[in-house]
C-alpha cells in the first residue's frame, strides 16, 4: 500500500491531499481486488506492455497466474476453465497483437457458450481515436464487439469495480459466453483514495440467477412425452455445463427414455449406461418421434433437425435452453422449455410420478439390439495389436486407459483422431471430455489441457492428431514449466487426414502432409518432460498408463499408418466438390 507522499501521482487522478498521509490504491490493485472479491483465482495470459506488472502483482496478491507462449492458448485455457467451473475464465493479454491472438479463443468461447473474460491492455484513447500511431494502436473495443456477448471499456479507476462486475455477470448469466474488457494503459497507474477504492468494488450477487420454466410450458412438454411411442433425450454440452448431474440422471432413469450424448456431454451419464443410445445414433435419430433436447442446439452437428439424418417419419421437438431465441432456430419446437437446465429438469422430475409410463418396450429394445450389434462389430477392430497401428487399434488401447481412470480428463482434437476417439472411448463421468466443440476448431488442445489440469488437479490425457497438436504445440513448455499432470498422445500419421498426399507437379510436398516419421516426443524432452515413441497398441497402453500414474508431463509419439485415415474424418461430405475434371 502506498501513501500520497511516496507515490508519484499522475495528472489524471482524483484530488488528493498530499499532506494527509492518505492511503492510496491504483488501477492495478483495483483490478486485482475486484477479481479476487468475485472469486477469480486464476488468470491465464501472456505478459507485456501494459499488463506486465498487473500479472506480477496478481501473483503477489495470491491469484494464480499461468503464463503461456501464445495468447490463443491462454484464451482457450480460460474458456475451458469457464466450462468446467461455471465461473468466467480470465485471459489477460497485451494490446493489439496480443489482443487479436486472444480474440480467436474469445469468439470460440462465445460460440460454445463458455463463460470467459478477455482482459486486454490497450493504447491511449486520445491517440487511437485520432489514429496518430500509438504503440500497438488499435480500436480493440470495436473489433471485439461482434465476436463476443458483451464488451466494456473502463477509463477511470473508480469504475473498475463496476466494469469487472458487468463483465462477470455478462459472461455467466443467461446463455454464457465471452466478454471483452478493455483496460487502457493509463488506467493502471491512476491513483485513488484506498478507502474510496475499496468501496467502489462490486461483489456480483447471484451472477447466474435460476430461470424457472413456466408451469404451462412444463405441462406442454410432459403431455408430448407421455404421448410419445419412440422418445429420445439428447444431452448437449449445455447440460454438462449446468452441473445438474443428479437431476439429469434421475430424469433419464425414472423416465426410462433412451439418451444420446453430444460429444462434450459424454459421461454425464456413463456411456456404458443401459439407456445410452450412443452406439445406435443413426437409428435413434431416424426413428424417434419425440425428441427432448437438453442444452443442445439443432445446429450442423445435429443436421439442423432435418434431412436424411432424421429420416422421413414425423417428429416433434421439446427443447430445454436458457436462450429463448434458440427456439425454432432450425425447425419448429413443439414444446419450448426456456429456463436453466437444473430448474427445468427438476420441474420435469416432479412430473415423473405414479402416472408415468416407461416408453414402449419395443422402442427400447430396438435401440438396445442395434447398439449391441454395433458394439460387437467394432470390438475386434479395437483388439488388434497391429504394427503400424491404425486408429481403431490405438484407440482400443486408450479406451482401456480411460476405463481404468474414469476421473481423468480427455482432451481431443484432430479429424480421424477426433471422430474415432469420440465413438470409441467411453466416458464415465461428467465434464471429462473436452474437444473441438461447435466450430470443430483445431488448436484447443494444449490450452484446454492446461486449463483442465489447473482447474481440476486431475490427470489429463490429450489425444491429438499430429496436425491438431501443431496449432498449440509450443505450450508443451508451459506444461513442463508448471509441472502439470498432462499426458499428450500424438496420433502421428504424417499429416492432415492421411500422410500419403503428393504434389502432382513433383515440386513440393503434398499440401496435407508433414515431415514423415517426425519425432514429436523429442519436443517434450527439450523442456525436461518425458518423451516416448511407440509403434504398437500394447506399447501405447503401457506408456500412457505409466505416464498418467507418474503425473509427469509426457508426450507419446504414436505411429499411425499414414494410409489409415479418411478425408476430413467423418465429415468428408461437407467438403465442396469441384465440377472441373481432374487433370491427368
Ligand atoms: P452441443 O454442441 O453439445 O450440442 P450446444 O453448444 O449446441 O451443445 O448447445 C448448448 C446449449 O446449452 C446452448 O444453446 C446454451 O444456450 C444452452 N445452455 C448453456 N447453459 C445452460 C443452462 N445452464 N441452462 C439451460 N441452457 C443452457
Ligand atoms: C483453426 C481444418 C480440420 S481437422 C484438421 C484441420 C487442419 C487437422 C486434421 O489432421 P490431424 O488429424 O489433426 O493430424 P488426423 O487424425 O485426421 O490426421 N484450422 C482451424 N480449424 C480447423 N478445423 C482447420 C484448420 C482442419
Ligand atoms: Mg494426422
Amino acid at each position: 500500500m502506498a501513501t500520497a507522499e511516496k507515490t508519484k501521482i499522475e495528472d489524471n487522478v482524483v484530488h488528493l491531499d498530499p499532506a494527509a498521509e492518505q492511503e492510496l490504491t491504483d488501477g492495478f490493485h483495483l483490478v486485482i481486488d475486484a477479481l479476487k472479491l468475485n472469486g477469480i483465482e486464476t488468470i491465464y495470459g501472456v505478459p507485456g506492455i501494459p499488463i506486465t506488472d498487473l500479472g506480477r502483482m496478481a501473483q503477489e496478491e495470491g491469484i494464480r497466474v499461468i503464463s503461456f507462449r501464445h495468447e490463443q492458448n491462454a484464451g482457450n485455457a480460460a474458456a475451458i476453465a469457464g466450462f468446467l467451473t461455471k465461473k468466467p475464465g480470465v485471459c489477460l493479454t497485451v494490446s493489439a497483437p496480443g489482443f487479436l491472438n486472444g480474440l480467436t479463443a474469445l469468439a470460440n468461447a462465445t460460440t460454445n457458450c463458455f463463460p470467459m473474460i478477455l482482459i486486454s491492455g490497450s493504447s491511449e484513447r486520445e491517440i487511437v481515436d485520432l489514429q496518430q500511431g500509438d504503440y500497438e494502436e488499435m480500436d480493440q473495443l470495436a473489433i471485439a464487439k461482434p465476436l463476443c456477448k458483451a464488451a466494456f471499456r473502463v477509463l477511470h479507476a473508480a469504475d473498475i469495480g463496476i466494469g469487472v462486475a458487468r463483465a462477470i455477470r455478462a459472461a455467466v448469466s443467461g446463455r454464457p459466453g465471452g466478454v471483452y474488457l478493455d483496460l487502457p494503459a493509463k488506467l493502471f497507474s491512476q491513483a485513488m483514495d484506498a478507502e474510496a477504492g475499496a468501496k467502489s468494488l462490486v461483489k456480483v450477487i447471484d451472477p447466474a440467477p435460476a430461470q424457472l420454466p413456466s408451469p404451462a410450458a412444463v405441462d406442454r412438454a410432459i403431455e408430448l412425452l407421455k404421448g410419445a411411442k419412440k422418445p429420445l433425450v439428447i444431452l448437449g454440452k449445455g447440460a454438462a455445463y449446468a452441473q445438474a448431474d443428479e437431476e439429469i440422471r434421475a430424469f433419464v432413469e425414472n423416465s426410462g427414455i433412451p439418451f444420446l450424448p453430444m460429444s462434450m456431454a459424454k459421461g454425464l451419464l456413463p456411456d456404458t449406461h443401459p439407456q445410452s443410445a450412443g452406439a445406435a445414433r443413426s437409428t435413434a435419430l431416424k426413428d424417434a418421434d419425440v425428441v427432448l433436447l437438453v442444452g443442445a442446439r439443432l445446429n450442423w452437428l445435429l443436421s439442423h433437425g432435418k434431412g436424411k439424418t432424421w429420416g422421413d417419419k414425423p417428429k416433434q421437438f421439446i427443447q430445454v435452453d436458457i436462450e429463448p431465441k434458440e427456439m425454432d432456430s432450425n425447425v419448429e419446437i413443439a414444446a419450448p422449455l426456456v429456463g436453466d437446465i437444473g430448474s427445468v429438469i427438476a420441474a420435469l422430475n416432479a412430473r415423473i410420478d405414479g402416472s408415468w409410463q416407461a416408453p414402449p418396450a419395443e422402442w427400447v429394445e430396438t435401440i438396445r439390439s442395434k447398439k449391441d450389434a454395433n458394439i460387437a462389430k467394432m470390438a475386434p477392430k479395437l483388439l488388434k495389436n497391429s504394427v503400424p497401428m491404425d486408429f481403431h487399434s490405438a484407440l482400443g488401447a486408450l479406451k482401456n486407459v480411460i476405463k481404468e481412470r474414469p476421473d481423468a480428463i480427455l482432451v481431443n482434437e484432430g479429424a480421424n483422431t477426433l471422430d474415432l476417439a469420440r465413438g470409441i472411448i467411453d466416458m464415465h463421468q461428467p465434464r471429462k471430455r473436452l474437444d473441438v466443440g461447435t466450430w470443430g476448431v483445431m488448436g484447443i488442445g494444449m490450452g484446454f489441457a492446461v486449463g483442465a489440469a489447473v482447474e481440476t488437479g486431475k490427470p489429463v490425457l490429450a489425444v491429438e492428431g499430429d496436425s491438431a497438436f501443431g496449432f498449440s504445440g509450443m505450450e508443451v513448455e508451459t506444461i513442463c514449466r508448471y509441472g502439470l499432470p498432462v499426458t499428450i498422445v500424438i496420433f502421428n500419421n504424417n499429416g492432415i487426414y492421411r500422410g500419403t498426399d503428393t504434389d502432382p507437379t513433383g515440386r513440393d510436398p503434398g499440401t496435407t502432409v508433414f515431415v514423415p516419421g517426425a519425432r514429436y516426443d523429442k519436443m517434450m524432452e527439450a523442456f525436461g518432460g518425458v518423451g516416448v515413441h511407440v509403434t504398437s497398441p500394447d506399447e501405447l497402453y503401457r506408456a500412457v498408463s505409466a505416464a498418467m500414474d507418474s503425473g509427469k508431463p509426457t508426450l507419446i509419439n504414436a505411429v499411425i499408418d499414414p494410409a489409415a485415415g479418411s478425408e476430413s474424418g467423418n465429415i468428408g461430405s461437407l467438403n465442396p466438390q469441384s465440377v472441373v475434371k481432374k487433370k491427368k
